[in-house]
């Protein structure tokens, strides 16, 4: 990407969010620009003040879409952050079988619980887009992905009317003794946003094993945590206070926020 788009597109988001946020949004907003100058601030927005958040709903910009660069803008590499190879039997497993035998689970407050293989999901409605990832230990990478709407997923399934956040449960273990597998969870209005989607392609490529293979989440609103890999099941729900910590997330329950965008 060359440094003219990069500002350009600071600009667009820039005056996107005075023009949602009005007088004392474009006071924040600049006041942010001057405390930071990386590309990813705007969505930081959300981490950094919970006050923007009540904002960003009220001006209903949850409905709005995330950037989508060109070919011209990949990545010569996109690395791989937090688990890299699962050390989990089972996952280690389904990877030497090429994911032939994998199944995702989706389950909790739907009409009808379901497994998918891979085959399965790919038969779904699908999107391919150009979206840059966004980490909060202060990197970006823009990569290509496709992968299964997670909204058509959600229609096969059938929602149940209290159901209000959705949670993928991954294959790698975390933590000191390994006993917490990496979860995370979104509200169903970003689970329904045409952006969300259940990738299995990288770069046209199958999805790597480092970048979460067979299935990785990306919701692209939002901060890369949020950004389930080796998700094995998906779960409805109407609370998440009784999955691990409690907070939706592996690192919300290490403190960070759980609304991770704008
Ligand atoms: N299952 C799982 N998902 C995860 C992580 C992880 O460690 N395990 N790390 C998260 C973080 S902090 C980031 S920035 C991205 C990294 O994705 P990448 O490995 O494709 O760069 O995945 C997110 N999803
Ligand atoms: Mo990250």
């Amino acid at each position: 990407m060359t440094r003219t788009t990069r500002s350009a597109g600071r600009r667009d988001r820039r005056r996107f969010l005075q023009r949602v946020l009005g007088a004392a949004g474009a006071l924040l907003v600049s006041g942010c620009n001057q405390l930071t100058k990386t590309d990813w601030f705007p969505k930081v927005l959300g981490v950094a003040d919970q006050a923007s958040e009540a904002a960003a709903k009220l001006v209903a910009t949850r409905r709005s879409m995330a950037q989508e660069f060109t070919v011209a803008d990949l990545s010569p590499s996109f690395r791989s952050n937090g688990t890299s190879d699962p050390e989990n039997p089972e996952y280690r497993a389904l990877a030497a079988g090429g994911f032939a035998e994998y199944r995702l689970e989706v389950g909790g407050l739907v009409a009808k619980p379901a497994s998918f293989s891979l085959a399965e999901l790919r038969a779904l409605p699908s999107r391919t887009q150009i979206t840059r990832h966004d980490c909060v230990e202060g990197w970006s990478a823009i990569a290509r992905w496709k992968g299964t709407k997670l909204a058509a997923l959600l229609d096969a399934v059938g929602v149940q009317r209290e159901a209000r956040y959705v949670v993928f449960h991954c294959a790698d273990p975390m933590g000191d003794d390994g006993a917490d597998p990496y979860y995370e969870s979104i509200d169903l209005d970003d689970a329904r946003h045409p952006q969300t989607i259940l990738a299995w392609e990288m770069n046209d490529a199958p999805l790597p094993v480092a970048n979460g293979a067979p299935i990785r989440l990306r919701v692209e609103r939002q901060l890369g945590y949020k950004h389930a890999k080796y998700v094995m099941r998906i779960e409805l729900v109407q609370s998440f206070a009784h999955i691990a910590g409690g907070k939706g997330g592996y690192w919300e329950d290490q403190g960070y926020q759980w609304f991770a965008g704008i």
